[in-house]
């Protein structure tokens, strides 16, 4: 199958292997290599088209955001490694479909690259954050309206409620009654968490062009910790910012797994945060209004609040969204991502100095 799949883009070289390869919950990604020592490898990712419903222009997205970074980038200087290649077919499409009906999209592997699950040092965590940076300051002034909205409402908290309200309320699975306190842990922080979009909405701060899923393995860093590229930009859409630094600061300023099941493990990593913000807002600074400065860390809780929350309703709902490995993993999840949470408020008004500081 990848072999016939191969033939269908232009890559250059003879299919030699495949093998799965990374550990995202959503789409199937495969590393094709060739033959050839001077030929490039190859990504080729299977998208789930439950998810993403409009492939083709979710890939256009791409397509337009990569050229824009790339016209931005110096040709001569490694260009092909600090942004993510889509590789078109042979009739020009970013993506073909197999005889089931799966899209297939293919990139350009990017060598001697990593993703890794977790932050092992303060390194990783400033080029994290220089990486997300440069990728925003990149697209500040790529036209928003020019990309299709390829997850209507992904980062909204009230339609998230909403589906979540509603698992709890069918309870289709049975499987609310051994979830009460964390059904309960989410209702008593939702208000909290609809600060960004409020101060969206009442225009005090911009919607931007934003990656939307800037956990630290979308990060790829060089076998040196040195920052190349973010890459799964399947998401890139319009957004706030605060929802790239809160899903970052969720993975980065926390060492351990976003499925850990002690939770005792579980801590805030504040050299870790303040590594990663000396990456993130040294890059970004002269970018930031003032009123994105002043909520940065109250936004910090928001994304583990979504994806906790997310879990949770998929848990609730049958584990149909999410991959999992064993029964209860999305519960495990959101466990973990509410017990994050905790560890973060308590460290909000210091996280919000280190912001100041660095603003200047
Ligand atoms: P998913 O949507 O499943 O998370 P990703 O696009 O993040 O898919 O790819 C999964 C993994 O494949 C990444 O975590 C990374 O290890 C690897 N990967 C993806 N694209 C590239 C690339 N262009 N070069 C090198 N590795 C890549
Ligand atoms: C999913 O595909 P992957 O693993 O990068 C999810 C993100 C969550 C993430 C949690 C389209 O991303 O929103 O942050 O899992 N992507 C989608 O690890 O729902
Ligand atoms: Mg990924």
């Amino acid at each position: 199958m990848l072999k016939s799949l191969f033939s269908q883009f232009q890559t250059r070289g003879t299919y030699q292997s495949a093998e799965p390869y990374g550990s995202g919950h959503i789409n199937d990604t495969y590393l094709v290599q060739t033959t050839e020592a001077h030929c490039p490898n190859y990504i080729f990712q299977r998208i789930n088209h439950h998810v993403f419903q409009h492939p083709q222009a979710m890939m256009n997205n791409i397509v337009l955001v990569t050229e824009h970074i790339r016209n931005k980038l110096n040709p001569y200087i490694n260009s092909e490694r600090e942004c993510l290649t889509v590789i078109k077919s042979t009739q020009q499409f970013p993506a073909v479909t197999d005889e089931e009906g799966f899209y297939w999209a293919c990139y350009l592997y990017i060598n001697d690259s990593h993703a890794h699950d977790l932050v092992t040092n303060t390194k990783q965590a400033r080029e994290g954050g220089k990486l997300i940076g440069r990728f925003l300051n990149h697209v500040s002034d790529f036209p928003h309206e020019a990309l299709h909205e390829t997850l209507p409402n992904f980062h909204n908290v009230d339609f998230r409620l909403e589906n979540f309200e509603r698992a709890v309320k069918e309870n289709n699975f049975d499987r609310v009654q051994q979830c009460q306190s964390e059904i309960e842990f989410v209702r008593s922080i939702a208000d909290e968490m609809k600060l960004t979009m409020s101060l969206g909405e009442q225009g005090k701060i911009p919607l931007r062009v934003v990656h939307n899923d800037t956990k630290f393995n979308n990060i790829l860093l060089d076998s040196d910790d040195n920052g190349l590229c973010l890459i799964d930009l399947d998401t890139v859409m319009p957004g706030y910012l605060h929802y790239d630094f809160s899903d970052a600061v969720r993975t980065i300023a926390n060492s351990s797994a976003e499925d850990e099941k002690d939770l005792r493990k579980i801590s805030f990593d504040m050299n870790l945060f303040s590594a990663f913000c000396t990456g993130f807002i040294g890059e970004i600074k002269h970018n930031l209004n003032s009123a994105e400065i002043n909520s940065l860390a109250r936004a910090a809780p928001l994304m583990p609040f979504l994806h906790g929350m997310r879990f949770l309703t998929d848990h609730l709902t049958g584990d149909g969204y999410y991959k999992i490995h064993f029964p209860g993993h999305n519960l495990q999840r959101a466990q973990a991502q509410f017990q994050l949470i905790r560890c973060i408020q308590e460290n909000i008004s210091e996280m919000h100095k280190i912001i100041c500081n660095l603003s200047h």
